[in-house]
């Protein structure tokens, strides 16, 4: 029985290479990108730029894979092990974060998830997390305790970010006079988010609903940024995606990965400028030296590009948990 026949050519293969002295290898260690799931006839319902979602009976299964983006387009080179450190970083923020708002969490064990999905266990060892469906609210969550990105573009031409004034004399970077709920709505087919309004989440939610989303979400990041700030990160930003179960409000999708959030070097912070990325500044410096046009297809990244990041990760993982991680 061969599960995973034909997904060799979705893997980018590459040795991790160790030397000594005179090029002596002392450890070969292969370390493989999972660029795509493959899950025979589990019911695929939609791949974002780095996730692919399935239908498991009445939940999901959220995957996330070694895909990577940058300028918008996911790269042809995958991060190998990225998926397995943001989704035990997710895994780590709920439980930490459980006492302010239940999750959709069910099992992230694959040995407890349903038997039709054992035969796929390597490509969802670490990865994977299945969790309740619910009906999601149809607004970004976000919260900002500094100002960049779309918030710091809105600020350049109106003073506000979706709508809430800020003091004026701000930077790129500043850090706000407090935490702000700054919704977004998705856009369809690649288009960015659109910053909303209060009153028009009111009217996407109804008031009721908006004021309990705005409650959640800047209590959570409260905790998280105080969290990564006593590890020597910043937490800029982030978002949040909720939906509802019988029960109430639960937190949904990942949470507090680098995918969901900015994080900076808090000792390197410097407002006056788009600050380096903890994770991607390697990339994106990458991408500009080739000056890639930021069109289709996006490039493959170098080896040590690859590999710088993919530290980067970890090392993420490793300051906010506080844990080790084996991919
Ligand atoms: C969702 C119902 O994860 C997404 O796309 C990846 C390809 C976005 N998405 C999430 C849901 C969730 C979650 N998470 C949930 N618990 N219940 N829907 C749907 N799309």
């Amino acid at each position: 029985m061969v599960a995973e026949g034909g997904i060799a050519s979705r893997l980018t293969k590459r040795a991790a290479r160790s030397t000594i002295g005179l090029s002596i290898p002392i450890k070969v260690r292969f370390v493989t990108a999972l660029i795509q799931t493959q899950l025979g006839s589990i019911p695929l319902l939609a791949r974002g730029k780095v996730r692919d979602l399935y239908a498991v009976d009445n939940a999901l299964l959220l995957v996330a894979t070694d895909r990577i983006s940058a300028f918008d387009h996911v790269l042809a080179t995958g991060i190998p092990g990225k998926g397995k450190i943001l989704t035990q970083m997710s895994l780590f923020w709920f439980d930490l974060l459980a006492d302010i708002v239940p999750n959709h969490l069910i099992s992230s064990d694959v040995s407890e998830f349903p038997e039709s999905l054992k035969l796929y266990r390597s490509q969802l060892e670490g990865r994977s997390m299945l969790v309740r469906r619910a009906t999601m609210y149809p607004v970004e969550c976000v919260a900002r305790g500094y100002i960049a990105g779309s918030g710091w573009k809105e600020y350049m031409a109106s003073g506000t970010v979706c709508g809430i004034a800020l003091p004026p004399g701000l930077e790129d970077g500043s850090r706000l006079p407090q935490p702000i709920f700054t919704p977004a709505t998705k856009n369809e087919g690649g288009a960015h988010d659109e910053n909303i309004s209060f009153s028009a989440t009111e009217a996407l939610v109804g008031a009721a609903d908006a004021a309990e989303l705005r409650r959640l979400t800047l209590a959570l990041y409260s905790k998280a940024a105080r969290h990564a700030e006593e590890r020597g990160l910043i937490l800029a930003d982030t978002k949040f995606e909720f939906g509802r179960i019988a029960d109430g409000i639960i937190l949904a999708d990942e949470v507090l990965t680098p995918d969901s959030s900015r994080f900076w070097e808090a000792s390197a912070w410097k407002p006056g400028g788009a600050q380096p990325s903890f994770d991607k500044q390697f990339v994106r410096d990458y991408l500009e030296s080739i000056r890639w046009n930021k069109q289709a297809p996006a490039p493959a990244l170098p080896e040590e590009v690859v590999e710088r990041t993919q530290m980067k990760y970890v090392e993420a993982f490793r300051r906010l948990t506080e844990k080790d991680i084996s991919l």
